[in-house]
């Protein structure tokens, strides 16, 4: 039995809202929107950016390295950030006036040599987060997500969600993009060719 819906919140934490370390522009307004959609799914998950202090997605943690650069990794390119989403740190924590009673909060980023966009796969795209299989015995087959920031966390789990064979929609209007590069173009393609729906 898959027809059952989930709601997946990605990271709408405070390192992601204006006055945070990697803010979003508008991060915080699409709190009311995300709460309100809430009682329409049959389930509901958030998502946790969760990074060891000196994590290696850290800009801080390469010698030399300005924050937005890239630098390559074993598992390819990575992006370079600001410190964001410490364990145990007030930026980490989710939106003061995000609903936080879903069914279940899955954390992420917690390896200090791989950072992990998707909330299904880590960087390295084989480490599994155990969303997929938490999902499918909840006999979930349809997600809507939403969140921060659209280019990044958003994008690389609906481009895995829709991989790994669920129905997947992406609710653009409650969602905010960091666009660093072209990134935001590059996201839209990317979820378009993987067959996600993408809503106003
Ligand atoms: C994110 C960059 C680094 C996100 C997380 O939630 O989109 N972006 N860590
Ligand atoms: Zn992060």
């Amino acid at each position: 039995m898959t027809d059952r819906s989930a709601l997946l919140i990605i990271d709408v934490q405070n390192d992601f809202c204006p006055g945070g370390a990697l803010a979003v522009a508008g991060g915080d307004a699409i709190v009311p929107g995300i709460n309100a959609l809430i009682p329409a799914f049959d389930a509901v998950i958030l998502s946790q950016d969760w990074h060891p202090a000196g994590h290696s997605s850290f800009a801080s943690s390469h010698p030399g390295a300005a924050p937005f650069s890239v630098t390559e990794m074993p598992y390819g390119p990575q992006v370079l950030w600001p410190d964001h989403c410490v364990i145990g740190s007030h930026g980490a924590e989710f939106h003061p006036g995000l609903r936080t009673d879903g069914d279940m909060i899955i954390r992420k980023g917690f390896n200090p040599a791989i950072d992990s966009y998707s909330a299904f796969f880590e960087n390295d795209h084989t480490t599994e987060t155990g969303l997929d299989g938490y999902l499918r015995s909840r006999g979930i087959g349809r997600i809507t997500l939403v969140g921060l920031a659209l280019d990044f966390c958003v994008n690389y789990s609906a481009v895995d969600g829709a991989r790994l064979g669920f129905d997947v929609t992406v609710q653009q209007d409650l969602c905010r993009a960091i666009d660093l590069d072209g990134s935001l173009h590059a996201a839209m393609s990317a979820m378009g060719a993987a067959g996600v729906m993408l809503t106003a």
